[in-house]
């Protein structure tokens, strides 16, 4: 899918350029933390965002140095090896300072991003729509802003994320206050297109249609489980933040009850701050949601950590998934792992059910089905009741809202035997 490319500086960039060759470097404190995972990651997105990984760096040191994040001879190795392998440019696995921005771009004298650079480099690039745009260049420039924080004449260094050329004369005009403006312009056009999401979300609880949120690590296979559920044809692409904006679909479960799917952005590892605050709403989705789906894939070897994340996220969101709402973990791309392993060890404690399937191949989505089916059943209460005939518009309710098991029409009234949501006891007089 041919994107429109829009980068942190605002050019468009995606035509004429070669790739940008990126090493990739970043510290390991012996915190536990996996770097060298993290750095395959982080290769993972320069590809998306449209660079190559010619090489990667780690030192071990306790503490990560100040002024230029590794330690002076580090830097120099860098320099000797962005030098032999042409390498355009460097990124490192964390979000630097200003400081260090600055100062390792004087002792190495090629771009220097971070992964906060390349993730909203990649939003940028794969935001879609009008709120999604606002969203991104939001983020972009609490960033910006963020950054210009004690710097004046080293501006034209911020060069942007891969494929950028330096901001130039014309983005040097751009003062604080300008940037400060332009911010409350874009958060008051948020806030007003989430007002008429709010509206919409309304509608839905209205109709008593149950909505089923799925979340989980960028890449998971999200977009493609959603596909398979409903017949749609959402994007869906080998490379990370390919989804950006919600996508709601319909599908009927097989004994007959409507619910809808919400697709969304995927979680990640150090999500930057701003691009949290900027799509807070968009990622709240999952808030108003009666059940979540959490996808897990499980050829990932880091799938674990990659689960944990997306609780992470989810609570850093004030979604407190499973005393909120039931949590039914998937495990995806099963087709992808040997015979043997399947299932073994693979499991979320957290989640209240779980299922292993393949959304590419259709293996396991029945029973998916039948287990969403089975966790909206618990959301409901079984009614056994006789309603007089003055009662009428009660037994209406259940039509609409419940699933009718037993309808009979006695002499003292209409006897009953339903599963009903447990939001309408109250109206039905049986709470
Ligand atoms: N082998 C295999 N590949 C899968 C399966 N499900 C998804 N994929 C692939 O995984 C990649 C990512 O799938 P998406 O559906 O775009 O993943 P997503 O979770 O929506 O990702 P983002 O929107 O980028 O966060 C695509 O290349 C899919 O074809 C599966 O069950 N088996
Ligand atoms: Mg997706």
């Amino acid at each position: 899918m041919e994107q429109n490319r829009q980068t942190e500086t605002g050019y468009d960039t995606a035509k004429d350029l070669q790739p940008e060759r990126m090493i990739l470097f970043a510290a390991d404190t012996g915190d536990g933390y996996d770097v060298q995972k993290s750095l395959a990651e982080l290769a993972e997105l320069v590809k998306t965002a449209g660079g190559v990984t010619v090489a990667t760096l780690i030192q071990n040191r306790e503490k990560i140095a100040g002024d230029l994040y590794l330690g002076k001879g580090k830097v120099e190795e860098l320099k000797e090896m962005a030098n032999e392998l042409q390498a355009t440019g460097v990124v490192c696995d964390d979000e630097l300072s200003p400081a260090q921005l600055m100062n390792l771009q004087d002792a190495l004298d090629i771009k220097v991003l971070d992964r906060t650079i390349v993730i909203l480099d990649i939003f940028a690039s794969h935001a879609g729509s009008y709120e999604g745009k606002l969203q991104v260049e939001l983020a972009q420039l609490k960033f910006r802003a963020a950054r210009l924080v004690g710097m004046r004449d080293s501006l034209s260094r911020l060069g942007g994320g891969i494929g950028t050329r330096g901001p130039g004369e014309k983005k040097l005009e751009i003062d604080r206050r300008v940037i400060r403006d332009r911010i409350s312009r874009l958060k008051s056009e948020l806030r007003e297109v989430a007002l008429r999401r709010d509206e919409q979300r309304k509608k839905r609880t209205v109709s008593r249609i149950p909505v089923i949120s799925i979340v989980g690590y960028t890449n998971a296979g999200k977009s493609t489980l959603l596909n398979r559920l409903t017949g749609s044809e959402v994007y869906a692409e080998d490379q990370l933040f390919a989804t950006l904006d919600p996508t709601t679909r319909n599908c009927k479960l097989p004994g007959g009850q409507q619910v809808l799917f919400t697709d969304t952005v995927g979680f990640i590892r150090k999500l930057p701050h701003h691009l949290i605050e900027a799509f807070r709403s968009t990622l709240e989705e999952a808030k108003y949601s009666d059940v979540i789906l959490h996808v897990v894939d499980a050829s990932d070897e880091n799938w674990d950590q990659n689960m944990n994340t997306v609780y992470e996220t989810l609570r850093m969101l004030q979604i407190d998934a499973r005393s909120d709402k039931p949590v039914i973990t998937v495990f995806n791309k099963m087709d992808l792992l040997p015979q043997e392993e399947k299932t073994a060890g693979i499991k979320d404690l957290r989640a209240d059910k779980t299922v292993y399937l393949s959304a590419k191949t259709g293996e396991g989505t029945e029973e998916l089905l039948a287990v969403i089916e089975d966790v909206l059943r618990s959301l409901k209460s079984y009614i056994r009741h006789t309603f007089s005939y003055a009662e009428a518009g009660k037994t209406g309710l259940i039509h609409k809202y419940g699933e009718l098991l037993t309808e009979e029409y006695l002499e003292d009234g209409i006897f009953i035997e339903a599963y009903v949501p447990k939001t309408i006891l109250g109206s039905l007089g049986l709470e």
